[in-house]
C-alpha cells in the first residue's frame, strides 16, 4: 500500500491532500520536526539520502520531491484525474503553475528569509522584487480564472496552496493587498478533502486560508 510518510507543517500536506482528493486507500505515518532546527528528524532522513519532505514509499519504492509524487500517484492510482490533458487550452497553464509553485514562488519566498545578502557595488538584491513580480503573477492570474489551471480544480492547486498557505508559518506574509488570493484560499480551504487532510496531518496546526 501507498505510505506517506508526513513530516509536520511541510510540504508532505501535499500528498495527504492529493490522497484524500483522490479517495485512494493510503497510510499515513507522521514524524516531528526536530525542537531545536525544525529540520526532518533522523528516522525521516533515513528513508531517502535527500531526506526532504514529502516521501512516500510504495512496496519497494521510495520516492521524494512533491512534483515526482503526484505524477506517480495520479498515473499509478489516480487513472490520470487531477491533470489536465495535452489536448486542452488550459495544458500550458497547467504546467506553468504546476511548476513555478517550487520552481519560482517557493524558493523566492525562502531566499528571502534564508539567505544572506550580499553586497557589492554593482550587485543589487533582485529578491524583494522577484518576490513582489511573483505575487502579482499569482494575484494576476486569480483575477482571470478560478483556479490556477482554469475553470477546474487540477493538481497545480494543490502545488500552489502550500507557499501561499503553510508556508506562512515559517515565512510571515501579509495578504491584505492581494484579494483575489484570499478569496481563492477561502474557497479552496473548504475543499473536504483539504480539511480531512489538514486534520489527518496537522491537526493542531492553524490553517492559513486568510
Ligand atoms: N523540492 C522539494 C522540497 C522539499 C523540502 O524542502 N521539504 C522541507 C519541508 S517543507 C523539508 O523537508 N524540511 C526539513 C529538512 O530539510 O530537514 C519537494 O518539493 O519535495
Amino acid at each position: 500500500m501507498l505510505t506517506v510518510h508526513h513530516l509536520g507543517k511541510s510540504q508532505s500536506e501535499r500528498i495527504v491532500w492529493l490522497c484524500e482528493e483522490l479517495e485512494i486507500p493510503y497510510r499515513l505515518l507522521h514524524y516531528s520536526r526536530d525542537p531545536v532546527t525544525r529540520l526532518a528528524p533522523a528516522d525521516y532522513r533515513a528513508l531517502h539520502p535527500i531526506g526532504t519532505a514529502p516521501i512516500i514509499t510504495d512496496g519497494a519504492l521510495i520516492l521524494p520531491e512533491s512534483g515526482a509524487i503526484i505524477e506517480y500517484v495520479i498515473a499509478r492510482y489516480g487513472g490520470g484525474r487531477l491533470k489536465v490533458s495535452p489536448e486542452s487550452i488550459d495544458f500550458p497553464s497547467y504546467l506553468f503553475w504546476f511548476h513555478f509553485a517550487n520552481a519560482s514562488l517557493l524558493p523566492n519566498l525562502t531566499a528571502t528569509v534564508r539567505a544572506a545578502v550580499r553586497k557589492h557595488d554593482n550587485a543589487v538584491d533582485v529578491r524583494p522584487s522577484r518576490v513582489d513580480r511573483a505575487m502579482s503573477l499569482v494575484e494576476a492570474r486569480l483575477a482571470e480564472t478560478r483556479y490556477f489551471a482554469g475553470e477546474l480544480f487540477s493538481a497545480a492547486d494543490i502545488m500552489m496552496f502550500f507557499p501561499l498557505t503553510t508556508l506562512r508559518h515559517f515565512r510571515p506574509m501579509e495578504l491584505t493587498g492581494f484579494p483575489n488570493i484570499r478569496g481563492y484560499l477561502k474557497h479552496v480551504g473548504e475543499r473536504p478533502a483539504y480539511l480531512q487532510a489538514m486534520r489527518k496531518s496537522d491537526p493542531h496546526m492553524p490553517l492559513m486560508l486568510a
